[in-house]
């Protein structure tokens, strides 16, 4: 009697149940579609127009950090922009190797933000390291260094606040390498992590964006709406946050402009969110009345 009663429940035409749970989403948009949410966050954007930010981009070399910097003026401009230089993973080198500075125009829907490209850093510690150096990371978040300076070369920074000070600190990581931290415990890219973390003012808000999607997970790589869908990309989200101790909400996977000839309202919004994430953030960060000159937070201890 019970089989006969469940088979009306589900009739041949109805998704097994497991579809339909494999299609919720882990985590939620705005609105109902990619496009909508698209559409309004891209107005939200407005509302820091006139407000100066700074992001800066920290992580391993070949993480997609160069990348990234063109997939958001791409979105920002509405065709595909070739800002800054990229690198093949095919070829050997570090890629970028000096401080680049991008900075938002009229024409652009972020306002006034300004977008800090960092050289990479390679899998070993002190002198071995060819890639970014801890002391380039400290002057990098401490805003002692110019655009145009050369990493990894012992480079005097200048002692001065500067224009690059950053406001946000985006930790930038792919898909594969958070993939491999679980074979590997002992991962320098966790290590560096950690250092960065503690290298990283009070005054500087902190956010990881996991580049790559679409190498581990063909559902996002068919299509970008299944993104916050996947089982693999929330595994890999959650693995982010028991790796590298970020709470879920600051960190954002994303697919960046690597094929395409043309930005869309739906690979762009994962985009989209995970900077105007780091906006709202680092303009709370502001609003606590925190001198960003001194690093020092000028508002009384509120736990005393
Ligand atoms: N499939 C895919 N490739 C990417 C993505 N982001 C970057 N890449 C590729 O990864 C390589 C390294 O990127 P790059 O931006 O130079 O890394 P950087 O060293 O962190 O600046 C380039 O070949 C990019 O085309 C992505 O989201 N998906
Ligand atoms: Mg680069």
């Amino acid at each position: 009697m019970g089989n006969k009663n469940s088979s009306q429940r589900h009739p041949p035409s109805a998704p097994p149940p497991q579809v339909l749970k494999k299609l919720e989403a882990w985590r939620l948009t705005v609105k109902p579609t990619f496009e909508e949410s698209f559409c309004a966050l891209q107005k939200e954007c407005g509302k820091y127009k006139e407000d100066e930010f700074n992001i800066c981009l920290i992580g391993h070399t070949g993480a997609g950090k160069s990348s990234l910097i063109n997939s958001i003026y791409s979105i920002s401009r509405n065709r595909i922009v070739d800002m800054v230089t990229t690198k093949s993973d095919k070829l050997p080198g570090v890629g970028t190797y000096r401080l680049i500075s991008v900075k938002c125009g009229p024409e652009d829907i972020f306002g006034n933000i300004r977008i800090l490209d960092t050289m990479g850093f390679t899998g070993a510690f002190g002198k071995d390291e060819t890639g970014i150096t801890e002391d380039d990371i400290k002057a990098v978040c401490e805003g002692r260094v110019k655009s145009g300076h050369t990493f990894n070369k012992g480079e005097a920074a200048t002692a001065e606040c500067n224009k690059n000070k950053p406001h946000c600190i985006a930790f930038v990581v792919s898909a594969e390498a958070v993939q491999d931290l679980t074979d590997n415990p002992d991962s320098m890219t966790r290590d560096k992590f950690l250092k960065l973390r503690d290298l990283v003012p009070d005054d500087i808000a902190l956010i990881a964006i996991i580049t790559k999607c679409d190498r581990i997970c063909d559902d996002t790589n068919t299509d970008i709406e299944n993104i916050y869908k996947s089982k693999t990309i929330e595994n890999l989200v959650k693995r982010t946050e028991a790796t590298f101790g970020m709470p879920q909400n600051k960190i954002f996977p994303i697919v960046n402009y690597v094929t395409e000839s043309f930005p869309n309202e739906k690979k762009s919004l994962p985009i989209l969110w995970a900077v105007y994430s780091a906006i709202d953030f680092a303009h709370d960060r502001k609003s606590m009345g925190v001198d960003t000159c001194t690093d020092r937070q000028i508002v009384p201890n509120m736990t005393k």
